[in-house]
């Protein structure tokens, strides 16, 4: 695991992502990963999956003390997802800009949560907030040689 991470540092410029699940479910994986192409990123790993509620606990343990904790857990578990690792110059601070602003209400023009956001918690997309983040999360679904 501590491994993967230092692979995932070294390689340098590269953040994660999740398609959260009202967002599959609503058929929206090749719009969203359109948009993520078209600014350029470059897809290095992708896989369809889901979490249990104790593995999105997991994943969310920063967040355990946040009122929404239990909500988010619930709804990250509650169908498939799309997470993937994406490599660009700059690639945490330009997708977090990609991705726009947490509340949908608040999200740019151009941005995906502007496009596929329904609230608050469905807000269809997750951007790590840190280099160190993007390796702990991108270390959590994609083993070494699936970093391509
Ligand atoms: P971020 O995803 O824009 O970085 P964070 O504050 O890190 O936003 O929150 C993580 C996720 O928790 C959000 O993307 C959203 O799905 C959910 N969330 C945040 N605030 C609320 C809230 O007030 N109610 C319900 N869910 C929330």
């Amino acid at each position: 695991k501590i491994l993967n991470q230092i692979h995932f540092i070294m390689a340098g410029n590269r953040t994660f992502t999740m398609i959260k699940p009202h967002a599959v479910a609503d058929n929206h994986i090749g719009g969203i990963t359109a948009m993520i192409e078209a600014a350029g990123f470059r897809i290095v790993a992708m896989k369809k999956t889901q979490l249990s509620a104790a593995q999105a606990g997991k994943f969310y343990e920063v967040h355990k003390e946040r009122p929404f904790y239990g909500e988010l857990c619930e709804m990250m578990s509650s169908g498939p997802i799309v997470p993937m690792i994406l490599e660009k110059d700059n690639a945490v601070a330009d997708f977090r800009a990609l991705i726009g602003a947490t509340n949908p209400a608040n999200a740019e023009e151009g941005t995906i949560r502007k496009k596929y956001a329904k609230s608050m918690g469905e807000n269809a997309i997750h951007g790590s907030d840190s280099d160190e983040n993007a390796a702990i999360e991108g270390a959590f679904f994609f083993a070494s040689i699936e970093q391509y």
